[in-house]
């Protein structure tokens, strides 16, 4: 394929490929340490929304919003689906949260109490409402489960728990419904997670059905772990069902995608690519999942969808023909330079090029930052929420 054909598929890829954004990015977050108020966050849902919506306007490919379940509570989710279509954008997943309740100190799904087990497992059966009220098709399950101390359970109870509560849940859906299960190999338990990697997660949605998939979020294994490989793995399986995308120095620190190694989130993406999963009907959601500690949200958002978009647009400018004849031949260093030159390439222009196309500003931040838009809210909101994690 000649590179001016590749740009163009390039180009009409990317206009498919959307990336959901989560609420929580817009609400004031921290550390332990401190929470940095910000001027004009959200004081509710409704606004986290509107917020969002500046997001998919300046890039056009950002239409979906995550919720998190009770963080995003509001009497009526009929009326913020509404609300989100009038905005020009959707619900995207339903984050269920069993983490932040006394009762869930000891575990949720995997609790040795049969109550706090059933306690979890109904907290899952709102979310799914609430997907109904909404026409989210997407139940997202994290788990913080786990433990401190060698002895402290049994880890095969927990498993079998999980595995249970797990398979009552995934009933509880309606048949075009879906769920995925993330994994995280530490924090807030030290000892053992009882989701700790993707092996568990797969073998856990594998024993449930085809409607449950494995979430990866870019930001929960050790250092040096290979997330290509994982990616390979997943979708080999037909299992890969969303990502988190952040960015990682130390722990899961929920930087944005991107910023700490973008040559990493281009290896994912050539994965991603090579497998056809950036396609709209592949069932693999782009998500984000961050926190804007630092830096002013909606703008930060905006950067981290367009770091997807340039790191999607790299990996579908690979030359496939000359990387797959490299391979096939030996060619070590042939084929790694085909990989490296996509890489290499200076995608900025392309996606100008393409908002242009699409009827949007070339450079979505200095468009945000001219509207007024955060000035306005700086004025209007006073006392804005937090987004419920990281005190
Ligand atoms: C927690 O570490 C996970 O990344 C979850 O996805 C969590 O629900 C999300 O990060 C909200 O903070
Ligand atoms: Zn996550
Ligand atoms: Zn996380």
């Amino acid at each position: 394929m000649a590179a001016s054909v590749r740009t163009q598929v390039a180009k009409a890829a990317l206009r498919q490929q959307t990336i959901e954004l989560p609420s929580w990015a817009f609400g004031n977050s921290g550390t332990r340490f401190k929470v940095f108020g910000q001027a004009g966050v959200p004081r509710d849902p409704f606004e986290k929304l509107a917020d969002a919506a500046q997001v998919h306007r300046y890039t056009g490919v950002a239409p979906r919003v995550s919720l998190h379940i009770p963080w995003d509570l509001v009497d009526d989710f009929g009326v913020l689906a509404r609300h989100a279509e009038d905005l020009g954008v959707q619900i995207g997943m339903i984050n269920s949260n069993v983490f932040q309740d006394d009762d869930f100190m000891l575990g949720s799904l995997a609790h040795p109490d049969p109550r706090v087990r059933a306690k979890a497992v109904d907290h899952h059966k709102q979310c799914i409402d609430v997907m109904r009220a909404t026409g989210s098709k997407d139940l997202k399950v994290w788990l913080s489960d786990g433990l401190n101390y060698p002895g402290q359970d049994s880890i095969r109870a927990r498993q079998d728990r999980i595995a249970e509560s797990l398979s009552q849940i995934y009933a509880a859906l309606d048949d075009d419904q879906h769920m995925v299960l993330e994994y995280k190999f530490f924090e807030p338990a030290f000892y053992i997670t009882d989701v700790p990697d993707w092996g568990t997660s797969l073998l856990h949605v594998m024993a449930l059905g085809d409607r449950a998939k494995v979430v990866l979020d870019t930001g929960h294994h050790a250092p040096g772990t290979n997330i290509e490989f994982i990616v390979a793995q997943l979708l080999r399986q037909g299992r890969l069902g969303a990502f988190d995308f952040n960015s990682r120095f130390y722990a899961d620190d929920d930087l944005m995608v991107g910023a700490a190694d973008p040559f990493q989130l281009f290896r994912i993406m050539h994965e991603i690519v090579s497998a056809g999963a950036h396609a709209p009907d592949s069932g693999v959601n782009f998500m984000l999942d961050q926190c804007h500690n630092i830096e002013p949200k909606i703008p930060a958002q905006i950067r981290s969808v367009m770091n997807v978009q340039e790191a999607t647009a790299k990996a579908l400018l690979v030359d496939v023909e000359a990387l797959t004849a490299a391979q096939l031949s030996g060619d070590v260093l042939g084929a790694h330079a085909v990989l490296m030159d996509a890489y290499d390439t200076d995608v900025r222009p392309l996606v100008a090029e393409l908002r242009e196309e699409m009827g949007l500003d070339p450079n979505p931040t200095a468009a945000f930052a001219a509207s007024g838009y955060a000035e306005k809210i700086a004025a209007e909101r006073v006392g804005g929420a937090q987004a419920g994690w990281g005190a």
